[in-house]
């Protein structure tokens, strides 16, 4: 049974920051899954309000709002099968520090000491999840 899906992933500003977006899109072009849309964009306090809703009252909030604003991100459609899932392979544990090697985080990721990890990339963690977050960052998509 097919089941594509689409994804958001962000290049967050550490990564943009350390000119690894093109090494972010060549392993999601790698794995087979296709580019939707690509946009180099400055998120605002709106944005990451709707974005990480689910995080409001958390001890690292504030910091992860501040890091977000730090520099731009760069905000990615993929496609593909099971694509929701599979970015979060590719992208691996939350914590840089102990994310597999292979993986985006494990393999460019580390700790620096921030307020809050600083772990390159985001992707949505369900379907449902992915289109609530294409619909903040591409409006005109959905
Ligand atoms: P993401 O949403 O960025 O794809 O990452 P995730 O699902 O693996 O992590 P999540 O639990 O959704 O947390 C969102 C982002 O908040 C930062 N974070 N820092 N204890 C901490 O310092 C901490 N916990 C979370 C990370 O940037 C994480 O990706
Ligand atoms: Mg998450």
């Amino acid at each position: 049974m097919t089941d594509v899906q689409r994804s958001l992933v962000l290049v967050k500003p550490d990564g943009v920051r350390r000119g690894l977006s093109g090494e972010v899109l060549r392993r999601i072009e790698a794995k087979g899954y296709t580019l939707a849309a690509v946009e180099l964009r400055t998120a605002t306090p709106e944005i990451l309000a709707e974005h990480y809703a689910e995080h409001e009252g958390k001890p690292f909030y504030a910091p992860l709002v501040e890091f977000m604003l730090s520099g731009p991100v760069l905000a990615v459609v993929i496609e593909g099968e099971r694509c929701v899932e599979g970015f979060r392979s590719l992208a691996g544990a939350t914590d840089p520090t102990v994310a597999a090697p292979g993986t985006i985080r494990g393999d460019l990721g580390r700790d620096w000491g921030a307020a809050v990890q600083q772990n390159l990339v985001h992707g949505s963690d369900s379907p449902e999840s992915a289109a609530r977050e294409i619909g903040i960052w591409f409006s005109d998509l959905t």
